[in-house]
């Protein structure tokens, strides 16, 4: 195998850390959870990204989810530029934003109403205010592990970055606003049970991922979520569904559509954008009925429901309307599966791969998986060794034991072939 040259990516980083904190504009980029220098991007198309110095990339990390229909999908790309001739931004309404939400509510049922935002944690972070709003109490229920956005209170054990790290609760998030946010452990009923029968005055809403993103890909056990369901409604707990990332991805109409859970609310992200910056958060209409200005939450954005990102999501969303594409990235993501654990078994190494729709994850442990503790007994030194030799082996995988991996439209059989080749070789030598 002929080691890949990353000179330029090298010198760029040296130069961007001089500039920007850790020279990354979002810390799981850096590489640190698997050492060595993170790899500067300089184009995409397809299955593929390339790197500054000219090295392709068959991809899995997909901008973390958004990127479904495959990088620069001409499609997307031609209506982008359309667009980018009528201008940018206007900081006004838009025939573009009306259609992307009404294709939203569409798909999603369980929303009267959607707001669009600019990002994930932008959706969380307002969904939570409306939902105290409404309930006028202050408690938030989140579970160990999952990550919904960078928000003071939801950095209480968040799974994403902060897990990497090693750091569960960020400096800089004051004690008051950690008082208000009660970690659970995930598929934990009885902790839930528990802590809803003791506090359920005070408890404004439960915020969860119905399938865990961030911390690898943790399935919700049988009966898990429709006990949070269940015990939400008894009390007049707001149930928030973060599908900033099961959005679209565990089906088109996400985990509620997939695991047949009706949410009070859910958050959106990542693939209705298409690549740009948006997030979304709604729900019923007594409850959206509170956001400004037809109610008295506030939330507010320079940036919401521009014309380019509502462009972007809109031609993605009409490129997974269409007839079989589920069935096809199912069938994709079902061949990755099937291989990457034959892989693993030929190699003799002990591994568990989690899937729901085309999200996924290989752990390297010899044990289940469906919590943050037990995520946490992955050999992640494993699975440094397997990402680097998969980097080298040119396959790019999130850098970090505790993400998912996405699979696109773009992604061949071709690709997935190469792609479980490099980790049979691979994992044999970890
Ligand atoms: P953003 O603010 O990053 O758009 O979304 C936050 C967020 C909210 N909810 C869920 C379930 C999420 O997965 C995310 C963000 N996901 C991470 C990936 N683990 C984004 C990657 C990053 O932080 O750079």
């Amino acid at each position: 195998m002929v080691m890949k040259k990353h000179s330029l990516s090298k010198k760029l980083f040296l130069q961007a850390k001089k500039a920007i904190p850790g020279g990354v504009n979002s810390p799981v980029r850096a590489f640190r959870a698997v050492g060595g220098n993170p790899l500067f991007i300089k184009k995409a198309k397809g299955s593929r990204i390339y790197d500054a110095d000219g090295n392709s990339y068959i991809d899995y990390v997909l901008s973390w989810g958004p990127m479904i229909l495959g990088h620069a999908h001409p499609r997307v790309v031609s209506a982008l530029k359309k667009a980018t001739e009528k201008g940018t931004s206007y900081g006004a309404p838009t025939a573009l934003e009306v259609e992307l939400a009404e294709r939203v509510l569409k798909i999603y049922p369980s929303m009267d109403k959607v707001r669009m935002v600019n990002s994930g944690t932008e959706a969380t972070m307002s969904a939570i205010r409306v939902a105290r709003g409404f309930t006028g109490r202050d408690k938030v229920i989140k579970f160990e592990g999952c990550y919904h956005g960078h928000a003071d209170g939801l950095l209480v054990k968040a799974g994403s970055g902060a897990t990497t790290f090693g750091v569960p609760d960020s400096p800089g998030v004051p004690k008051s606003y950690a008082q208000n946010t009660i970690t659970l452990p995930y598929n934990d009923i009885p902790a839930l049970r528990r802590m809803v029968e003791k506090e359920w005055k005070k408890i404004a809403c439960v915020i969860i991922e119905p399938v865990v993103g961030n911390i690898g890909c943790v399935l919700p056990k049988p009966g898990f979520l429709e006990t949070v369901r269940n015990v939400t409604r008894k009390h007049g707990i707001v149930l928030i569904f973060d599908e900033v990332m099961t959005g679209f991805r565990v089906s088109f109409g996400g985990a509620q559509a997939y695991y047949g859970i009706t949410p009070d609310m859910t958050c959106l992200g990542k693939v209705i954008g298409g690549g740009l910056p948006v997030g979304a958060y709604g729900g019923r209409k007594e409850i959206m009925a509170l956001v400004s200005p037809e109610g008295p939450v506030y939330q507010a954005g320079t940036l919401s429901g521009n014309p380019l990102a509502m462009t972007a999501g809109i031609e993605t969303i009409k490129e997974l309307s269409r007839p079989g594409v589920y069935q096809s990235m199912e069938k994709r993501s079902a061949m990755l599966e099937e291989g990457l654990k034959e892989a693993a078994t030929r190699a003799g190494v002990k591994t568990r791969f989690y899937r729901a729709g085309s999200m996924f994850c290989t752990y390297f442990i010899d044990g289940d998986v469906h919590d943050y503790s037990t995520a946490k007994k992955a050999d992640v030194g494993k699975f440094s060794r397997f990402f680097s030799g998969m980097l080298e082996r040119g396959i790019n995988l999130a850098p970090s034991q505790f993400e998912a991996g996405f699979m696109s439209l773009a992604h061949t059989e071709k690709d997935i072939d190469a792609t479980i080749d490099a980790a049979y070789e691979t994992i044999k030598k970890i």
